[in-house]
Order: structure tokens, then sequence, then C-alpha cells
């Protein structure tokens, strides 16, 4: 878009792109917004605490967007996404305006920002982070991640349509991209592809077709330049068979 100042999007030091900023970054790309992105370093244990910060948001988690051509100040992801789209998407591309429609939009929003999001982190928390082994917790949200990828293949299966919502992809298919995409190389052990395209074989098709998405494409390509610019901050994951002893 012409004449529009770059869009800041904040995010932590972290090598490559944590997954809710990817998603930010995702619709910057399809809405053809200009935008920056700028960093804070986790390593300063008060960065939550300072400017700019605390002007930012009241959660300390990333992404925040802040829009220099309306002033507006955003935090969570959702929120931003929602914000993105009323704001930019003019002719209504990537979503609907009809009540059903729009109902059913939010309802996979908030199935993403509360079930998705969440359980994959805590499933990525207890494999890679978490101070001792917790097989139990591990087991429980690896569950969980499988069952939020069945909710997702019935829908499809039930309305035979390529997308969660009416006949043309939104928003909502979109926000699922970035953490499905950390499933294979974080968070399942080796051969969960073949189990992905068996038990959830519809979920794993509109996967792909996403995949193939040009803004998808370029926030990824954005993401792994990221990487390779600052190798540094990369935290080194061991692979699903080491952690589990196999
Ligand atoms: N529900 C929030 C979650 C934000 C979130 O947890 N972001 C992660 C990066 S993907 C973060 O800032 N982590 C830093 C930390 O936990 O210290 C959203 O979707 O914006």
């Amino acid at each position: 878009m012409a004449d529009l100042k770059p869009l800041i999007v904040w995010r932590y030091h972290d090598g490559g792109l944590s997954p809710n900023p990817w998603k930010v970054v995702i619709f910057l790309y399809e809405l053809n917004l200009p935008f920056e992105m700028r960093v804070f370093d986790r390593s300063d244990p008060d960065v939550r605490e300072k400017e700019p910060m605390v002007s930012l948001t009241p959660n300390g988690r990333m992404p925040v967007l802040e829009d220099p051509n309306n002033g507006m100040r955003i935090w969570e992801s959702g929120a931003i996404i929602e914000y993105l789209v009323d704001t930019y998407d003019k002719s209504n591309r990537l979503t609907y305006t009809s009540p059903r429609e729009n109902y059913q939009l939010k309802s996979w929003m908030h199935f993403q920002m509360s079930g998705q999001g969440p359980y994959y982190g805590q499933r990525t928390w207890f494999l890679h982070l978490h101070h001792e082994p917790l097989p139990s917790a591990q087991e429980r949200y690896l569950n969980e991640v499988k069952r939020i990828l069945s909710v997702i293949d019935k829908d499809l299966t039930r309305s035979g349509r390529q997308w969660l919502v009416g006949d043309k992809m939104t928003f909502v298919d979109l926000m699922f991209v970035p953490w499905n995409s950390l499933l294979l190389p974080f968070m399942t052990p080796t051969g969960f592809e073949s189990e992905w395209k068996e038990k959830y074989p519809k979920c794993w098709e509109w996967h792909q077709r996403l995949y193939g998405v040009e803004s998808v494409k370029k926030a990824k390509e954005f993401a792994e330049g990221s990487v390779k610019a600052d190798p540094s901050a990369t935290i080194e994951l061991k692979s699903v068979e080491e952690i589990e002893g196999r």
C-alpha cells in the first residue's frame, strides 16, 4: 500500500521467529503492508519492567504491533490480526461480514488462540525446556496436539471444503500455519508425518495448501533469514528421540 509508514512488529531476540510474531508477519505480507521488526533483548532480566516494553504491553510476551499511521499499539497476536484485517483488508478478501460466517471465523480464531497456541506451546515447553523430564506432561500435550489436528480434520471432512470457513481462504486458515509448521521439526517423533497424513488427511492437505500461499512462503523466508543473520540466538533443540532416550 502506497504512502503508509512501516508498521512495527516487536519480538524477542531468540533467533528465527517464534510462532506468534511469525503469525503476524504472514499477514503483513498477505496485506502487502510495509513493516519493520524490532527486537527485545531477552537476556536483560529487567526488560519487562522498562520502557518501551511497559508502554507497549502489560503481558511481556511477543508480538506487539505499533501502527505509526494512526498511533495504535496492540498486543496478543489474535487481536493484532483482527486489527490488521479490519483496518487493511478493505475488500474483505480474507474475511466474511455476514453474521453466520463471521461468528464461525471468530470460533476458529478463538480455538487457535486458546487451543492450538497454548497446547502446542506446552508440548514444546515440557519436551525441550522444562527443568526435569516429565513424561506424563509430555504425553498429555502430544495428545492435545493430536486432538487439535483431529478437530480440524473432522470439520474439513464433514464440510467437504478446502478451507475452515466458506469457500475461500480466510484469516483463520492462515493463523494456524506457524504452530503447525513447527510440529514435524520440533514437537513430534520421526515418522509423525505419516501419522498426520494417515489419521488426519484433510488437515494434512489443508496445511500443505497453506504452505503454498505466497505470504506464508515469504514469512518463512523472513524467519529463516533472521536465523542466518543471527545464529548465536538460536536455541539448540534435541530431537524427540534423543529426549525420550530412544
Ligand atoms: N497469546 C500470546 C502469546 C504470546 C507469547 O507467548 N509469545 C512468546 C513468543 S511466541 C513469548 O513472548 N515468549 C517469551 C517468554 O515466554 O518469555 C499471543 O498470541 O500473542
